[in-house]
């Protein structure tokens, strides 16, 4: 396929106004009459012929105006059909098609989940339920009819307000909902079938009353109040924070168990993954809550930012994705506790989109050039984007940020909008010029700041030397340097430096430093003998910092830093260092020394504990995918695994006392509650018992064994068993049994089984993962399911998916084509697991490039997964 391009894009010939669509729900023949509204473009090309996108679709009949379309009018093909010389004045193009929604396992358009009629139409899904110009720039205003049979489907849900409904002969009813705001149709939905609902209200700041509804299977209903809980407190936080406030009668959520993603914001109709809406004590953990809370505010957030103001086309992604995401971190910041979020937002940060910035399918912010859309809703698009908008606020300012954000929302509301425009906003809120900044967008690859600091003591001054650079990725081989906010501040011996001048005597607001040059400096006057400076306070910018600090520093940063973030940073700073030296010992057959002064520090840190969530934090030592990262390239990911098994092993016998005092203090008290402090308590409590664990496991296996037994909760349940997992023996598999035993009806708690299984880094984890493919609750069809065992076997366990044989790469290939065919978003999204195979050593390497090529030369591959498979071969 050619790729789309940035450049190419030019506005549409025709426009669609109207939309009425009248959809009679069938199993295996749903028939869709669709009744379009259309006009020619003033901005196209006049006299054009019109091309509507279709795929899968069968076309019953067609007219204009009302008379049937003669055959030599118009073409079809297996991507569309084309009006040969529509009239030049609006007219009504009015077709019929029919679709098979059983048939449709790519889970895009409409398909039925658990026998629940449902749609996904982002990004080009519309464009198989009925002939469309499938575009974000075309924005019609939707009226809905549905009809089905009541009993098969007593629920019938569309976009926007219910305007009508009724029964029907021969048992079948209908529906009508109607959406006044103009939306591209990939924010089109229906849903249709048998569910349970709870409802709520709100009352927005103007005085709007709005019906909440959240659909779930029925018998489930009493899982969903924690999502309707967090919608509530979503709507209201948006108003406050960002004065957006909700436009239509109802908001509807509905559940489903096949989904692709998360969830999905379409125009008061969100469509969840059942997983982001579920929730009890006995079946979620304090991640799952948190998680539920997060998603359920980002697609409520997306009402304006998404679909009040929608994207020009595909490119601008991340001017909704990256700024909601950013929204979202906000709102959980505000409701539980911000350091500990940044925390865990830059773990995953690094996790997912420094390791694809660094390989193969590294690509910008706003990329230039798409061959599969699908493939570029990315960590780069989502949390890269985002941390250009923090960024973004950093340099402005929370006030001037606020004033471009308001104008943005005003400005461009109702419209189809560009990264331009957004940016226009914050130039003119601020008066300044962004064009550098917008670099950001443009430029692929994860900046590298090297520091060098000097101090001279006479003159009792510190001088930084910043140097930046960003290294090569596909297609960009020269980079320019970017605008990088870099907060910092000065630990003393005697505390805090504040307020840090320079020694021109200007003072660093906020303590900011604008690094704008491939290389700058600041020195800063009256600065104590033996300060150590605190860089990239609370991640300001996402990059990679590299500055020498010896073991005495980040103790000293670790135990009196201003900025949480970088106390942490600091912690897993000094672990890395010591993980990396012991990889290196390993790989020369040798043992590994590590430093009691670290695991004396953790120890310490137990002992005063106040925030037990940052603790946790702390205690939770760099992943091997970090060590893994920070080594780079030549990686033996069986060095890696032991050398973060010994450093473990090593602090918990360190400091044993310590933690199973810790371990006992925590203990539970009164019933389960969800809330941020007793999520960190439990988090804290459950990252001592696995340290002790991996130090003492005659001492940490019993407590893991009885906290499993009595657990109450899942977090409690899934954290014991999660520490029982990691050491082979009786122990680890008569939970594992137990377990599976106590949930087998229950799917998304299977989930999780499937996935700690998966992710046990021995051996025998390939054939039990095969194992586990047969068993009754799993199937390969079930996106969730495929993930939950395939993913976390190739994406959580890098010593076993980069086994030294390849078997873990053949066994992640001939997944991947076999799913290819039925669900090809799925297939390339496993296969992204693929994407450090470069850094691996040589070994290792050629059986990945093995597979890889296996796959390319396979014939009638899906434009996903054959896009992905040569990106990463390139
Ligand atoms: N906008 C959807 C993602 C759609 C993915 C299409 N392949 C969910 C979200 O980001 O809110
Ligand atoms: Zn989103």
């Amino acid at each position: 396929a050619t790729p789309v391009r940035l450049e190419d894009y030019r506005p549409t010939d025709y426009l669609i106004d109207t939309v009425s669509l009248d959809v009679r729900l069938h199993a295996t023949a749903t028939v869709v009459r669709a009744e379009l509204g259309i006009r020619p473009n003033p901005a196209g090309v006049a006299g054009a012929a019109l091309r509507l996108d279709g795929d899968e679709l069968e076309l019953l009949s067609i007219t204009l105006d009302g008379l049937p379309l003669a055959p030599t009018a118009y073409e079809i093909s297996a991507t569309g059909l084309t009006v040969l010389s529509p009239p030049q004045r609006p007219f009504r193009l009015t077709m019929e098609t029919r679709i098979n929604p059983t048939a449709n396992t790519k889970l895009m358009g409409l398909y039925r989940s658990s026998g629940v009629y449902c749609t996904q139409c982002e990004a080009e899904g519309f464009r198989r339920i009925t002939y469309f110009l499938d575009r974000p720039d075309v924005m019609a205003v939707y009226t809905t009819r549905i009809e089905a049979d009541a009993a098969e489907a007593p629920v019938l849900l569309g976009n926007g307000d219910p305007v009508e409904s009724g029964t029907l002969p021969n048992g079948r009813h209908f529906a009508v909902w109607r959406d006044p705001h103009p939306k591209p149709c990939y924010l089109f939905a229906l849903v249709g079938g048998k569910l349970g609902r709870i409802g709520g209200e709100f009352t927005t700041m103007s005085g709007r009353k709005v019906e909440l509804g959240i659909y779930v299977e029925p018998g489930k209903e009493a899982r969903a109040g924690y999502a309707l809980d967090a919608l509530i407190r979503s709507m209201r936080w948006d108003e406050t924070a960002f004065g957006c406030e909700y436009d239509l009668d109802v908001f509807n959520i509905v559940a489903v168990s096949d989904f692709n993603m998360g969830a999905m914001e379409n125009k008061g109709l969100n469509i969840f993954n059942d997983k982001y809406v579920l929730a009890s004590p006995e079946t979620a953990t304090d991640a799952d809550y948190a998680a539920i809370e997060a998603i359920i505010a980002h697609e409520y957030f997306h009402n304006w930012t998404g679909n009040r103001i929608t994207c020009r086309d595909w490119f601008q992604l991340c001017l909704k994705e990256g700024l909601t995401v950013f929204r979202d971190q906000e709102f959980s910041s505000d409701e539980r506790s911000r350091p500990v979020k940044r925390i865990a937002d830059v773990r995953t940060l690094r996790a997912q989109q420094f390791a694809e910035d660094s390989g193969p399918l590294a690509h910008p912010v706003r990329p230039s050039a798409y061959r599969e859309i699908n493939n570029f809703y990315t960590a780069t698009v989502y949390e890269k984007g985002a941390e250009v908008i923090r960024m973004l606020k950093a340099l402005l300012g929370a006030t001037t940020f606020k004033a471009g954000m308001d104008l943005y929302l005003q400005r461009c509301d109702g419209a189809a909008a560009t990264i331009e425009d957004f940016l226009a906003c914050f130039a003119q809120a601020s008066g300044r010029d962004l064009s550098q900044f917008s670099l950001w967008y443009r430029q692929a690859g994860t900046p590298s700041v090297a520091v060098r600091t000097a101090y001279d003591a006479a003159a009792r001054t510190l001088r930084l030397d910043f140097a930046q650079s960003t290294p090569p990725t596909p297609g960009q081989n020269d980079k320019e340097p970017v605008v990088i906010p870099i907060r910092l501040g000065v630990v003393s011996p005697q505390g805090e430096v504040s307020p840090l001048r320079t020694v021109t005597g200007e003072t660093l607001d906020d303590g900011l430093f604008v690094l704008e040059r491939t290389a700058d400096s600041l020195t800063l006057a009256d600065i104590p003998p033996h300060s150590v400076p605190s860089l990239l306070r609370g991640f300001s910018a996402p990059v990679r910092l590299e500055q020498e600090l010896q073991p005495e520093d980040l103790l000293t940063l670790f135990s009196r830093d201003a900025d949480p973030f970088n106390r942490w940073q600091a912690a897993q700073r000094y672990a890395m260092r010591l993980m990396v030296r012991a990889v290196e010992a390993l790989r020369s057959q040798s043992a590994p020394v590590f430093d009691v002064a670290f695991a004396q520090a953790l120890g310490e840190l137990l002992l005063g504990v106040d925030d037990h969530a940052f603790a946790a934090q702390v205690m939770a030592l760099p992943s091997e995918a970090d060590v893994a990262r920070e080594l780079g390239r030549d990686i033996d990911p069986d060095a890696v695994l032991h050398a973060r098994k010994a450093l473990r092993a090593f602090v918990g016998s360190q400091i044993g006392d310590t933690l199973a005092a810790t371990y006992e203090r925590l203990a539970n008290k009164g019933p389960y509650s969800p809330d941020a402090a007793s999520a960190g308590r439990r988090a804290l409590r459950n990252a001592t018992l696995d340290l002790l664990a991996a130090g003492d496991p005659a001492r940490g296996i019993p407590l893991a064994q009885a906290q499993f037994a009595a657990a109450d909760n899942m977090t409690d349940q899934i954290g014991a068993l999660a520490i029982l997992a990691q050491h082979p023996g009786d122990a680890r598999e008569d939970a594992l049994e137990a377990f599976g035993a106590r949930f087998a009806g229950d799917p998304l708690v299977l989930d999780k089984w499937f996935g700690l299984q998966a992710a046990i880094p021995e051996a025998a984890t390939l054939d039990r993962v095969r194992r586990l493919m047969s068993h009754p609750a799993f199937s390969l069809a079930n996106p969730n399911r495929a993930r939950a065992l395939v993913g976390a076997f190739a994406m959580a366990n890098m010593s076993q998916f980069h086994r030294a044989d390849g078997a873990g790469y053949a066994f992640l290939a001939d997944i991947v084509l076999q799913l290819d065919g039925a669900n090809p978003q799925l297939a390339a999204r496993l296969l992204g697991a693929f994407r450090t195979w470069r850094s691996l050593e040589h070994t290792r390497r050629a059986k990945a490039e093995t597979e890889l090529r296996r796959i390319a030369a396979r014939p009638d591959l899906s434009p996903d997964v054959s896009d992905i498979v040569t990106r990463s071969l390139a």
